[in-house]
């Protein structure tokens, strides 16, 4: 028997058992994951690769990418792959921010960062060795049923969403501004958007180009992956204030320490969820077209809000 707690009341007032839906889902990906990467000779890097990817974490991002696609019209067999990779790629970010040269990080999903266990080069190069595979995942694992084209515009999308134009340009100007208090909202919304919300968005988009949405349904994706992205990482910095380590995964109370300037050290925290919150009914407000197809892409939306880690 399903219980009533569990179901979450959209807007409609349809219900949706979303703890179940995750549940499956994530167990869903954590078995393509493991099988995507088998260990042989240089056994190191392949374990390094492994020790991080597998370590657990929300799988938000393939869980997104699958939604979309079933929500456009596909199945969760034409996006898999591409969920995979959005996974390695989300995974090798995060093993490069936690490196000394970055965050400096000791644990991260509840364990010991990769640069603890397997050391900062083994660590590097697991991130590259992530970063290839996902490119390599999409373009030779994708099935036939989905047009080259689309295979084409997806590696594309998820080139942009990591470079320079995305993870990498974030993440270069919030090194630049830690410690520098004075940062403007606007130079805080340029890092968000491209570290945390460019990836967000990509998982939604890309599960959309694979199911052939069309154009005016890309855009109402973008925007609903931008409205998430955002409130996501307003909560983030609300959750590194308010949460222990244990609920986090990795060390609490950093942005203080490191002294950069995040939503609820501008806002305060009250105001921040308030944001997030109007940043989430926008979200589903622009998947009122699709109906209750849209039924777990909205209470993933909700989930970005309430989450407690
Ligand atoms: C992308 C080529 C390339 C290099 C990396 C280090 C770097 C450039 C970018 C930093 C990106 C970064 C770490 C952004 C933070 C994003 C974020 C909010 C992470 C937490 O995501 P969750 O909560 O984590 O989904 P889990 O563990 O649940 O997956």
């Amino acid at each position: 028997m399903v219980a009533t707690d569990n179901l979450q009341k959209t807007p409609e007032g349809a219900k949706f058992n979303l703890p179940a839906y995750l549940k499956e889902r994530q167990k869903l990906c954590d078995a393509a994951l493991d099988s995507a990467i088998p260990v042989v000779y240089p056994e190191k890097i392949y374990e390094a690769m492994r020790y991080s990817l597998l370590a657990g974490g929300k799988r938000i991002r393939p869980i997104l990418c699958l939604a979309t696609c079933e929500m456009i019209g596909g199945t969760v067999e034409m996006a898999i792959a591409t969920a995979c990779a959005l996974e390695m790629l989300h995974t090798m970010s995060l093993i490069h921010d936690d490196l000394p040269a970055m965050d400096n990080d000791d644990y991260r999903r509840g364990k010991l960062t990769n640069h603890k266990v397997y050391g900062e080069d083994i660590a590097i190069l697991a991130g590259d060795g992530l970063l290839a595979l996902a490119f390599e995942f999409v373009a030779t694992r994708t099935p036939q049923n989905v047009p080259r084209e689309q295979v084409v515009q997806v590696l594309g999308r998820l080139g942009k969403a990591l470079g320079a134009a995305g993870l990498v340009g974030g993440q270069v100007v919030d090194l630049d501004s830690e410690g520098k208090l004075d940062t403007s909202l606007e130079t805080l919304n340029f890092i968000h958007n491209h570290k945390t919300a460019a990836l967000l968005e990509a998982s939604v988009v890309c599960g959309g180009i694979l199911a052939q949405a069309s154009s005016e349904d890309i855009q109402r994706l973008t925007r609903y992956s931008q409205n998430i992205g955002l409130a996501f990482q307003i909560i983030d910095d609300i959750l590194d204030i308010t949460a222990t380590q244990e609920q986090l995964g990795k060390t609490a109370g950093k942005d203080l320490k490191a002294q950069k300037v995040t939503y609820p050290s501008l806002w305060g925290i009250e105001e921040s969820r308030s944001k997030a919150t109007q940043l989430i009914e926008a979200a589903c407000g622009e998947l009122a077209p699709f109906g209750d197809k849209a039924l777990p892409l909205v209470a993933i939306a909700h989930f970005i809000i309430n989450r407690n880690n």
